[in-house]
């Protein structure tokens, strides 16, 4: 089995993008470049063979190829993201995954963003948010039934994404933010709650055993330490400026097929 990557150029645009909680500030698309350099280094030293895509400079939020597909064992559903100025980013993913998976897609007037879906085993939890409606909830519903999913439904509020709330840093182990989710919803997994002070800590990128993870965070880093969860640090603080985390810049998955 291989690990791969997806990850796609940060756009000259960025400064143009999408943002829902957080004010504009400048962002410094040359130290972007580079912490997205390093972010990928990492990938590669957790073992995934990168496949990246071009930069697509008249999208400002393209390197978030999270968004744009959720890539399962044995299929991968390519979405159709929230927002509008996002909807042609999926074309480019549809082309680097189909050699990887059979492609599901969500339809009109369905609309999820891949930041919504977390997968936990069998369990897909998805966010209804400012970008998920549950039009597609459905879809990925009956999509998924031939495979055995249970797809469940989670409200979110005050965050952009289930997964700017919520992600999996070790199996059955979850870090949480319960200020944006009703952590009750995920009773019967260990939870591990963010620092009250850091409320975009519960973003970790789970790798094999490793825990991709900001270096913003050092408090809740100590908790997931003090934990045994091993994490790989990176600096992605210009990405956090256009509502991006570590989880936002990758597809990550296995396949048997050598590319
Ligand atoms: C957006 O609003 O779509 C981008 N500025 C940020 C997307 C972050 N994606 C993610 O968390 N999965």
């Amino acid at each position: 089995m291989t690990r791969y990557a997806i990850t796609r150029e940060v756009s000259e645009s960025l400064s143009q993008c999408e943002l829902t909680h957080q004010d504009r500030i400048p962002i410094d698309t040359d130290l972007a470049r580079r912490q997205h350099a390093a972010y990928e280094a990492c990938l590669e030293r957790l073992d995934c063979r990168l496949i990246r895509l071009h930069e697509m400079p008249e999208f400002p939020d393209a390197v978030f190829v999270e968004d744009t597909a959720v890539v399962l064992e044995e299929v991968a559903v390519i979405t159709r993201p929230g927002a509008v100025s996002r909807r042609a980013e999926t074309g480019s993913i549809d082309t680097a995954l189909s050699p990887y998976r059979n492609l599901l897609r969500i339809e009109p007037p369905g609309t999820v963003d891949g930041g919504d879906v977390l997968v936990v085993g069998r369990d897909i939890y998805v966010g209804l948010s400012s970008r998920t409606n549950e039009h597609a909830v459905g879809q990925l519903r009956q999509l998924l039934a031939p495979f055995e999913y249970r797809v469940h439904e989670i409200e979110v509020h005050g965050c952009l994404h289930l997964k700017s709330a919520v992600t999996g840093v070790a199996e059955g182990v979850l870090l949480v933010n319960p200020r944006w989710i009703d952590s009750v919803a995920f009773d019967g997994y260990e939870l591990i709650e963010i620092h009250p002070d850091e409320s975009h800590a519960s973003n970790g990128l789970l790798i094999g055993e490793a825990v991709v993870y900001p270096v913003a965070f050092p408090r809740t880093a100590e908790r997931l330490d003090k934990r045994g969860i091993s994490l790989e640090l990176v600096d992605l603080s210009e990405l956090a400026k256009a509502e991006g985390a570590v989880t936002c810049c990758s597809l990550v998955f296995t396949s048997r097929l050598a590319a």
